[in-house]
């Protein structure tokens, strides 16, 4: 048997049809039956093999061995961080074998943008809340890369609205950035576009629909004069206010 051997490998690249990747070791094969022209035919197995290939497939003596990419989207961080393969290394003439183990260390990529449940929320706030009140603190993306590949931090878009609304950029928390700028007379529905970055600058964006609620907010407004005689000592009166 050889040694346990490791060898780094790279998560697969969704968009990219990669094929290869940097893993290659040297492996220094030993002809088990001394035969003369000592040549080996070697192969992958276990449970990880079909994702990858062995190169070259025939060797004799002392060879540089390459493990290969094969289905670059079995390779896949997010599915499996390790991966195991068995290069059988089989005498031509004697078929006498002898087998290394080779455990693969994937390293993620930042192979995944953020993204929302959904492309439109439709939330609602009374036009007269005050500056820093929640409008909601349930819209949050995810990234399933790990690390800063998957940390993720919320914006605003300029332009609609990104002066009465704020977004807490750690929480994706939409407060009311400027409640004297809220008001329904004015403005009664705002659509705001929130963007989830990752660390690796990977982002995408979902609209905020921000419709404001009615108050009942202005006062009502008493015109025309009324005079009204009453006798002393007659008690009720009644008059009717237009308003
Ligand atoms: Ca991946
Ligand atoms: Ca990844
Ligand atoms: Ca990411």
């Amino acid at each position: 048997m050889l040694d346990d051997v490791e060898l780094v490998s790279y998560d697969s690249l969704a968009s990219c049809a990669r094929v290869t990747s940097p893993a290659s070791w040297a492996l220094l094969l030993q002809d088990p039956s001394h035969g003369e022209n000592g040549t080996f035919l070697l192969s992958l197995e276990g449970p990880d093999a079909g994702a990858f290939s062995v190169s070259p497939e025939l060797a004799a003596g002392s060879v540089n061995v390459q493990v290969l990419v094969k289905e670059s989207e079995m390779v896949d961080y997010e599915r499996k961080t390790e991966m195991t393969v068995q290069v059988v290394a089989t005498d031509s003439v004697s078929k006498n074998s002898s087998v290394a183990m080779v455990t693969i260390q994937l390293r993620d990529i930042n192979d995944h943008r953020p993204t929302f449940p959904q492309n439109l929320y439709v939330l609602s706030v009374p036009e007269n809340s005050a500056t820093g009140s929640v409008v909601t603190s349930s819209i949050q993306a995810t990234d399933p890369d790990t690390g800063e590949w998957g940390r993720i931090t919320y914006s605003l878009l300029p332009g609609n609205g990104d002066d009465v609304f704020a977004v807490d950029p750690d929480s994706g928390t939409l407060t009311v950035k400027n409640g004297t700028l809220l008001d329904r007379e004015r403005q009664a529905v705002y659509y705001l576009t929130l963007q989830a970055t990752d660390g690796g600058n990977l982002s995408t964006s979902t609209t905020l629909q921000v419709n404001l609620l009615d108050v009942n907010d202005n006062s009502p407004v008493v015109s025309g004069s009324y005079n009204i005689f009453v006798q002393e000592e007659t008690g009720n009166v009644s008059v009717t206010i237009q308003v």
